[in-house]
């Protein structure tokens, strides 16, 4: 009988991280370091996220500490995880969370070299409805001289250094994507306990017929907003097919079906929000790196772009390469049609209204916004 061929060259987040420090002759091991200390917070968060159902629901012992405090909210759990994770790593220098209005500073960790945004629990309000949500990342390199300040995380997101979230569903999915490089997804391997790559360099489709966004703010969209979906629901040409509705309103699960099927996620600023309701450093500008890295270079290049010479197409790929053209597949704009990638925010907590996904449909937004 044939031995079913098991595949024993796994790539662990672990390996992964590794191998990607030997492309860097510069690299010090820090970041990869960083990265380890990340990749606890999620195991662990993960573990809370899966159990606070049964301690919640049936008051498990030990779900409040021996002093008696009350249960922690699974947010706070994930804060004080995510804390603890990067103060002990010595790598970061400063951290912002969507749970704490101030930054946060190490400045005992005199040599870290990195500034960490995340928002520890995204979309926690729906966890008791037993809703997918994650933890969402960025991470940027200080600046020179600087031992770590919160001006270190107000740039623009073309100088992250990584990004990417975990997904905490069924299993937790880990997407990770670096500076220049592609996009991978680990699946934990709970037996295992480690991130096992299981979608190696993803790419979004350059179009696909879904919509992500809550209708419910339909009243206070702006009229090119109403427009465009209007033109997605009732295709103009005959017998056009109307675009499938899919929103879980949970930004790390939408965003996650958004980079595996297309389609397009958006969250515009309104007349009720008129600065957009996600915020910039944790949710909105992480997610346009994940998705403009998401970008699928050689069926955009020989099929779309006008090449009146006939160029060779590997040498339009590195041009645009070079000049940091977001290729196709995946692009993400703010309300102003703005490179998301290129906002600067003011403040920390700075919100901003995001239209992410496909190419094709990202391309349609701006139509309506001429
Ligand atoms: P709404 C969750 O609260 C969140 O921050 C994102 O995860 C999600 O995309 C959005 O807000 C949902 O907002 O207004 O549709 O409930």
């Amino acid at each position: 009988p044939s031995v079913e061929k098991i595949n024993t060259d796994i790539v662990t987040l672990t390996r992964f991280l590794t191998e990607e420090q030997t492309k860097h002759k510069e690299a010090t091991g820090d970041f990869t370091l960083l990265c380890h200390a990340l990749q606890f917070s999620f195991k662990s968060i993960a573990y809370y996220i899966r159990r606070a159902t049964l301690i919640n629901l049936t008051g498990l012992a030990g779900s409040s500490n021996t002093t008696g405090d009350d249960q922690k909210k699974l947010d706070v759990i994930g804060n004080d995880l995510f804390i603890a994770a990067m103060r002990s790593s010595g790598k970061c220098a400063v951290l912002v969370s969507e749970e704490e209005e101030e930054a946060i500073y190490f400045p005992e960790h005199k040599n870290a070299r990195y500034a960490v945004a995340c928002d520890p629990i995204d979309g926690s309000s729906n966890l008791d409805a037993g809703v997918s949500v994650g933890t969402i990342f960025a991470i940027h390199k200080l600046a020179e001289g600087s031992e770590g300040k919160k001006e270190d995380l107000l740039k623009p997101g073309t100088e992250l250094i990584a990004a990417g979230f975990t997904m905490y569903g069924a299993s937790a999915q880990l997407v990770i994507t670096m500076k220049g490089g592609g996009v991978n997804g680990f699946t934990m391997d709970n037996a295992l306990g480690e991130f096992i790559l299981t979608h190696p360099d993803m790419r979004i489709p350059k179009s696909r017929s879904i919509y992500s966004v809550n209708e419910g703010n339909s009243l206070y969209w702006e009229e090119p907003v109403k427009e465009y979906f209007n033109s997605l629901k009732f295709p103009a040409e005959e017998g056009g097919k109307p675009y499938s509705a899919r929103y879980i309103g949970s930004m790390v699960a939408d965003a996650y079906r958004t980079l595996l099927y297309g389609g397009i996620f958006a969250y515009p600023a309104d007349k009720k929000s008129p600065k957009g309701k996600l915020r910039i450093l944790y949710e909105c500008a992480p997610m346009a790196m994940v998705f403009e890295n998401g970008q699928s270079f050689l069926h955009f290049i020989p099929v779309s772009l006008p090449n009146p010479y006939d160029i060779p197409a590997a040498f339009l790929l590195q041009v645009c390469i070079k000049s940091n053209v977001p290729l196709a597949g995946g692009q993400a704009l703010n309300s102003k049609m703005d490179r998301m990638m290129e906002v600067v925010p003011d403040g920390i907590h700075d919100r901003s209204g995001i239209f992410m996904g496909s190419y094709d449909e990202i391309e349609k937004v701006k139509k309506f916004h001429k």
